[in-house]
């Protein structure tokens, strides 16, 4: 089977809020071609899709699932507590774009997304959740694709190539850097 044939990975968040933060896990995969299924489910909100979106995820066979979500972030946790799918964690700083719209005003987390990143993380131990950095979603994708790589041989060589372009970038950078002396390689490169 190829990985590109049906999802193998369902992306989910707390809330339309987290959208454009969880894009990035999207967007990598989608670099890698690998399909993904993407939907809304809130712990807090929708508690008993809980549940039922677990054994979505199941009869749909994904090998993983990344789930984002701000806050006191619930929905890693309870949809790896009702599934045996691989949860990938995506803290979220950042929230409540909808305050925003209507009053200007954006409402960050309280605790500068350090509430969010304990919730996931710390798991009571028999439950875990493997949880990246705060607003790291396109670590997820990258993290849900080597997951996938054990499987798809493919994956594994798009990973290497992936590695080497980043080698690459860095010798590039570099080279730059010493050419053009510190100061003027930041006023080029951030003016
Ligand atoms: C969490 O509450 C969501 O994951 C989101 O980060 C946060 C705020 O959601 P909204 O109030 O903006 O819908 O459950």
């Amino acid at each position: 089977m190829s990985y590109s044939r049906k999802p193998l990975v369902g992306i989910i968040m707390g809330s339309s809020s987290d959208s454009r933060i969880m894009k990035g896990s999207a967007e990598i995969l989608d670099q890698f071609k690998v399909r993904h299924e993407d939907q809304i489910v809130s712990a807090h909100r929708t508690p008993t899709r809980l549940s039922e979106y677990a054994e979505h995820a199941e009869k749909m066979g994904f090998k993983v699932i990344i789930a984002g979500a701000g806050g006191a972030a619930h929905l890693p946790g309870m949809i790896a507590s009702h599934t045996l799918i691989p949860v990938i964690g995506v803290p979220i700083l950042v929230y409540n774009d909808k305050e925003e719209k209507k009053t200007g005003n954006s409402k960050f987390s309280a605790f500068g997304g350090l509430d969010s990143l304990l919730s996931i993380s710390e798991m009571p131990t028999g439950s875990p959740v493997v949880t990246v950095g705060v607003n790291k979603s396109g670590n997820a994708g990258i993290y849900a694709t080597k997951i996938l790589a054990n499987e798809f041989p493919e994956l594994k060589r798009k990973l290497k190539t992936h590695k080497t372009l980043q080698h690459e970038s860095v010798l590039k950078e570099s080279e730059e850097l010493k050419k053009q002396g510190l100061s003027k390689f930041v006023k080029k490169k951030f003016k």
